[in-house]
């Protein structure tokens, strides 16, 4: 062919992705592979696995026609080789391109595999940098270089002042970075968030939802509730019905948790954003212009700014910092199995359940109920970080492991002994109580500490801080809590340390 193969991955789904700059329409060929190696080397839920390549065919859809020669690698092709190396070497033995093009991948393991291609084919690769984040890796080792603690509000405020988002001159809009002392509210009985946006399966969707059903109907999850937006088109709506319906609301019930409103005024946006449908800048654009317009609060549109130009980039800059290493750390010598429940959502916690339970029908949870509730336990449970790690990348339809990886090991679980929090997220009941309305209909009690009906996450928390009392010493941020567990009464702390080691023994993970 003489031209360029160029690579697009299911989360690359940009027209303006690096791999396709200069592409010439007479010589160059994409490719675009849909293999079991990606859907099974963590079960993913099916509603993720439908998402992906339900995009991935509309994508390469869209490319023909616009008059770009497309191959697009079908699961069920009986010629599959069902990895992404077998596949590009399959279109290079094909097609003898004169060059490979592609962008850096989301993950570690990806990118490793393909720095090998080069050697193992013969053809030159070219792995270009992904211009779709609003900071560059480079940009931000420069930023992390030299200083102690890498910490995201900082980085944050340098994002501010380097795009000019929320900025009024050299100074933040509305006098100060941050305005989250606003957004702790509960979710009062009189107010209904509005549903988010349907979109129903088309044609190509229904295929694909009947190839999953067929191929990982064995996964955790439920395809029923399917529904995600798989092009461009759809996310533009999903992003403009938020704009107009959620964000206003945004940052008064950010960190609120609800019986039976799975989604409250979240965006639902970070698969359309993870997949490359939406731009991180346009979501960022949309939302300063709706308060310049007046039609939302800055609380809000600050807070919602802040998670995308914030967490999102610094999480993204720190994966690859870090990368590979990351990984492996486990400050906390967590030992622990994953507990059965979390794949079952029957623990008996009503916040536990309802987590787990809209996690496998939505194959979503908004963030506190990821790092409050499912993250909080396996971090007072100690669970292995990489149980951990595979059940949140499995489980979600936004998880990629550049995304995933941080907030599990780093802010969930604190496997990496505070390179992204200076203290774990540790709670009791009295967290979640405050935030939700979930412990009132609980079976167990909020208010106790011990005996049958105590609140698992209240004598859990304690174990967890009398386990690492030692490590904790020397961080004044743990000064409250420790001195707490010194003045508690020694049989008071052996009674829930006892009922701790015989609730997570019960909940051992199935065989
Ligand atoms: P909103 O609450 O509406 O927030 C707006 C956007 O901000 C999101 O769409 C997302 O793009 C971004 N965002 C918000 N918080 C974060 C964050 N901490 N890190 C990065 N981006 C953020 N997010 C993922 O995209 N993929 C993951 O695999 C993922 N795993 C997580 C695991 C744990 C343990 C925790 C605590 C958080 C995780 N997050 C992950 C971050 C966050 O929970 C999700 O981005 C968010 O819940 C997605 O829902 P939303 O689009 O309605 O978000
Ligand atoms: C997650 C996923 C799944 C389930 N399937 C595919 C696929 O069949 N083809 C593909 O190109 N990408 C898939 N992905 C996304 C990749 O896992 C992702 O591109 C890499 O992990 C890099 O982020």
């Amino acid at each position: 062919m003489g031209g360029a193969l160029r690579l697009v991955l299911g989360d690359q789904l940009s027209p303006g992705l690096s791999a396709l700059e200069g592409l010439d329409p007479a010589r160059d060929l994409v490719l675009l592979m849909e293999v079991q190696e990606e859907c099974t080397h963590v079960p993913h839920h099916p509603q993720k696995i439908a998402l992906i390549l339900a995009a991935m065919r509309h994508f390469s859809a869209e490319l023909s026609a616009r008059g770009i020669r497309v191959e697009h690698i079908r699961l069920d092709d009986p010629e599959n080789t069902h990895s992404f190396a077998g596949e590009v070497a399959r279109a290079t033995r094909r097609h003898s391109p004169a060059r490979i093009i592609a962008t850096h991948p989301g993950e570690w393991r990806v990118l490793q595999a393909m720095q090998g291609w080069e050697v193992a084919l013969g053809v030159p690769v070219e792995i270009r940098p992904d211009g779709r984040f609003l900071c560059g890796l480079d940009d931000f080792q420069r930023w992390a270089a030299g200083r102690k603690a890498l910490r995201m509000e900082f980085f944050y405020r340098e994002m501010r002042r380097a795009t000019g988002l929320l900025m009024e001159g050299a100074e933040p809009a509305g006098g100060a970075w941050n305005f989250d002392a606003e957004n702790r509210k509960r979710l009062p009985d009189d107010v209904h968030p509005p549903a988010p946006p349907r979109f129903a399966p088309d044609a190509v969707t229904q295929e694909v939802m009947a190839l999953v059903a067929a191929r990982f109907g064995d996964h955790f999850g439920s395809l029923e509730g399917f529904n995600w937006p798989v092009t461009r088109e759809q996310a533009v709506v999903a992003l403009a019905a938020f704009m107009r319906q959620r964000l206003p609301r945004f940052g008064d019930y950010q960190d609120a948790m609800a019986e039976g409103e799975a989604t409250l005024f979240h965006s639902l946006l970070s698969t359309s954003l993870n997949l490359g449908l939406l731009l991180p800048g346009e979501v960022c654009a949309a939302a300063e212009a709706e308060w310049r317009a007046g039609r939302a609060p800055l609380n809000a549109v600050e807070g919602f700014i802040r998670q995308i130009l914030g967490w999102r980039e610094y999480v993204r800059g720190l994966y690859w910092l870090k990368m590979p290493g990351y990984r492996d750390l486990n400050a906390l010598e967590a030992q622990r199995a994953l507990p059965e429940f979390y794949w079952t959502g029957q623990s008996g916690m009503r916040c536990m359940d309802a987590a787990i339970g809209q996690t496998r029908d939505l194959a979503y949870a908004h963030h506190i109920q990821r790092l409050m509730v499912t993250g909080n336990f396996a971090l007072l449970a100690g669970v292995h970080p990489d149980a951990v790690n595979e059940w949140y990348l499995a489980v979600y339809a936004d998880a990629f492991e550049w995304v995933e990886l941080p907030n599990t090991h780093g802010m969930a679980i604190h496997a990496d002994g505070g390179v992204m929090a200076s203290k774990p997220y540790a709670a009791s009941g009295a967290y979640i109580n405050r935030m939700g309305d979930h412990c009132g209909r609980c079976r167990f009690d909020v208010k106790a500490a011990t005996g049958p009906s105590a609140c698992p996450f209240n004598y859990l928390y304690w174990d967890f801080i009398a386990r690492h009392a030692e490590r904790f010493a020397p961080n004044p941020r743990m000064a409250m809590p420790l001195s707490t567990l010194r003045r508690m009464a020694p049989a008071k702390l052996q009674a829930m340390r006892g009922q701790a080691a015989d609730f997570l023994d019960r909940h051992a993970p199935l065989p």
